[in-house]
């Protein structure tokens, strides 16, 4: 298990590919990851979900490679609500949402992996950090076709509301995040972006991960926090 410091966390979360079997159409996903890797994916995350998911034996197959190719890229490796799946696939972390297991007990229970977990508004965002989560999925910042019981679209206003409300954790906006829309999530307040289509529906993978890993990097390095201005 990788051991980050909320810093590096911050660093890993500035593109963070979010992906099953049933996103990537045709193709393999273990294909997918290898490319998107290749392309500068900085985390990953194992959502088997949805109407086609693998189950079962072969779902924890599928895992236990992907798995197993973040480790050999030092890419770290989130595990979608299954805790089990998580502690057996010896995965980074967990990502938990609204309607998942309670944050605290997964906290607890979970003592040294990453837990990430989903908040929609202020409110959500300050029980998080309180349950003592270590990164912020905010969304959906547009409307996605991926997740079929998403909330209402946000927009980036969302993370300016946080980030105004005192929320310093680390924070990707994810829902229907794009090339083209990446640059306003960054900008309204995120450390980085998380996408499923926008790289496993990609014709190549590697090149969507490429072009946004250098949009959100330039978005990012026109930002001033307040560490640059003191230090
Ligand atoms: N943010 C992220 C992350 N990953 C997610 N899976 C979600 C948000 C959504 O439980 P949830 O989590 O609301 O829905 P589902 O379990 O269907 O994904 F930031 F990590 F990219
Ligand atoms: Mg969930």
């Amino acid at each position: 298990m990788m051991n980050l410091t909320s810093e590096q966390l911050r660093q890993a979360l500035r593109l963070y590919l979010v992906m099953g079997s049933s996103n990537c159409a045709e193709a393999d996903p273990y294909a997918v990851l290898e490319g998107a890797i290749a392309g500068g994916i900085t985390m990953f995350q194992f959502r088997e979900k949805g109407a086609n998911a693998l189950q079962g034996q072969a779902k924890l197959e599928l895992g236990a490679r992907l798995r197993r190719l973040c480790a050999q890229h030092a890419v770290p490796f989130i595990v979608n609500d299954d805790e089990r799946l998580a502690l057996e696939l010896e995965a980074d972390g967990i990502h938990i949402g609204q309607e998942d297991a309670p944050a605290a007990e997964i906290r607890r229970r979970l003592k040294g992996m990453i837990v990430g977990v989903s908040a929609h508004d202020l409110g959500e965002a300050e029980s998080a950090l309180a349950a003592g989560a270590d990164y912020l999925g905010v969304g959906p910042q547009y409307a996605t076709r991926t997740k079929h019981d998403a909330r209402e679209v946000q927009g980036p206003a969302v993370l300016e509301r946080m980030r105004v409300g005192g929320i310093q954790l680390p924070i990707v906006g994810i829902g229907g995040i794009d090339a083209d829309k990446a640059r306003a999530v960054i900008r309204a307040g995120a450390d980085g972006v998380a996408v499923v289509s926008a790289i496993s529906q990609a014709r190549s993978p590697r090149e969507a991960a490429d072009q946004l890993l250098s949009i959100i990097s330039n978005s990012l390095g026109g930002i001033i926090n307040d560490n640059d201005i003191k230090g």
